[in-house]
């Protein structure tokens, strides 16, 4: 039992202090000066339903129980009162306030929904004159995940051992019905996030007896955002809420999402083998690289933003995208690519390779400066990571300039940053793909690390060390605790390392 209590030197004001063990309050006999208020903390972020088991003494009996419930993934969020304004963009409905009231005598209470939460706040009302004892707290934990390896060691360090033990937590509640984006938040599948849990779970798991389950979770994905394709044109969706047995909610299309389709499909195929379901899938991969090169300008060969499309590539403020977005179309293209030549699709992708080179040029003379080696975006020539980031991966940049590109842009203040794990998980990915073990590391240790020594237990959709409160949606609770793209793809493990073989 903790009690939460103002301290500026946390990260977000706030320290839980500890009031007693849990069995010392499951002791009590007092319970029936209702309401009674307590909020304990389960250690670590847990996902599932919250069971109360009681302990009446006699006849209990004269009221019903009414239990209110607080759940919450950081003292900040239970602090703060869910009817608070502003609420941000997104519905008050996510915060995670419940209320469940029984009649007659029960031993134990099951909340119906199932919550991401380290802290939960308990009011309850009921059993007035009664001699009764809270028995027992207990979260019933749901996840899809197969068990994960027994030993998973991480590093050379303690603190290495915990970004491996925080990131496999984050990947195991994500793991639902489907891929979750984030058990909080917005519980549902989005492609971007699954394209990293992917890579994750393949590495998690290569060569233990949970690999197939995990494989056939993203399987069962990739199928789903195939089978949500738009039709009138084929987009796949980037976000979908599975309804079986009837097809997928979907929604949010997003442009660069989209193009990363056959990427995921080819990560898929090279895990897994599966070529059946590479081949069954490989139309719409190729449709969504026809859909990303349809965005590109004939008369530049540059990629143009016809506002008819959400971009995304990161939640940074005032990122100029251009750049970054024809990196994406370049890159997915190749990897559509590398696809069909791996499945014999030759002929309908031939067209392909000579003028992806030709994009890498325009690219290059359009928007690589000269005088420091950066590329640029947009009227302002904003430098930034999102733009060499993608330039690097899909070869814009030519490969022998790559490392010392990202080794720059690792180091430089002055340019565009990250706007949280998203975009440094492609960063890992650029470094992992010209083998920058080094800087990789470095990476992990000071963002990720970072998350943990300010007390993560599972990894933030959003982290700024500079903004404690920073929140695309206006509004800090409603940033989700336990998010899918921000499991590192890459974090040191004995022997090897988390992510997509070089
Ligand atoms: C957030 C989601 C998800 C991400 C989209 C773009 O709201 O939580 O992780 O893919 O935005």
């Amino acid at each position: 039992m903790v009690r939460p209590v103002r301290d500026g030197a946390a990260w977000q004001g706030w320290r839980a202090q500890t009031v007693c063990a849990a069995e010392e309050f499951f002791a009590r006999e007092d319970l029936d000066r209702t309401p009674w208020n307590a909020v304990f903390d389960f250690g670590s972020e847990v996902v599932g339903r919250l069971e109360l088991s009681l302990a009446p003494d006699g006849f209990p009996w004269d009221a019903p129980l009414r239990v209110e419930a607080k759940f919450a993934e950081s003292l900040y969020e239970l602090r703060r009162a869910c009817d608070a304004t502003p609420d941000g963009g997104l519905s008050r409905a996510w915060l995670q306030d419940f209320v469940v009231v029984v009649d007659g005598p029960v031993t134990r209470v099951r909340f119906p929904r199932r919550a991401a939460f380290r802290y939960v706040r308990l009011r309850v009302w009921g059993m007035v004159r009664a001699r009764w004892r809270l028995a027992g707290l207990f979260c019933v934990t749901e996840t899809s995940a197969p068990p994960p390896p027994a030993a998973i060691r991480g590093g050379e360090n303690a603190l290495d051992a915990e970004i491996a033990s925080v990131s496999v937590r984050t990947l195991l509640w994500c793991m639902q019905d489907v891929f979750e984006d984030g058990p909080k938040r917005d519980r549902r599948l989005w492609l971007g996030d699954l394209r990293l849990q992917a890579l994750s779970a393949y590495s998690l798991w290569r060569g233990t007896a949970g690999f197939s389950a995990a494989a056939a979770l993203v399987r069962r994905c990739l199928l789903l955002f195939a089978s949500a394709a738009r039709d009138e044109d084929g987009a796949v969706p980037g976000c979908l809420y599975p309804r079986d047995p009837d097809p997928p909610e979907a929604g949010n299309f997003l442009f660069d999402y989209q193009a990363l389709f056959g990427d995921v499909l080819l990560d898929y195929l090279d895990a897994t083998g599966d070529a059946s379901t590479a081949r069954d899938l490989f139309p719409a991969a190729l449709r969504q690289t026809r859909l990303a090169l349809a965005e590109i300008d004939p008369a530049t060969g540059l990629f143009r933003d016809s506002g008819k499309h959400w971009l995304f590539l990161d939640w940074k403020d005032g990122l100029d995208k251009t750049c970054g977005e024809h990196g994406v179309v370049v890159y997915s293209a190749l990897r559509t690519r590398e696809l069909a030549l791996r499945l014999g699709f030759h002929r309908e992708t031939s067209d392909l390779p000579a003028r992806m080179a030709k994009l890498r040029r325009a690219a290059r003379a359009a928007w690589r400066d000269p005088a420091n080696g950066y590329f640029v975006s947009g009227p302002d020539l904003q430098v930034s990571w999102a733009s060499q980031i993608w330039a690097v991966l899909s070869g814009i940049c030519p490969a022998r300039q790559a490392p010392s590109l990202l080794r720059r842009t690792l180091t430089d203040r002055v340019i565009v940053g990250t706007g949280g794990p998203y975009l440094c998980n492609q960063m890992l990915l650029a470094l992992m793909r010209f083998g920058m073990a080094r800087e990789a590391l470095s990476l992990v240790r000071s963002f990720w690390g970072g998350m943990v020594e300010r007390g993560a237990t599972t990894f933030w959709e959003v982290f700024d060390p500079q903004d404690p409160f920073r929140s695309p949606y206006g509004n800090p609770a409603m940033n989700s605790g336990c998010h899918a793209w921000s499991v590192p793809v890459w974090f040191p493990r004995k022997g090897r390392c988390l992510g997509r073989r070089r």
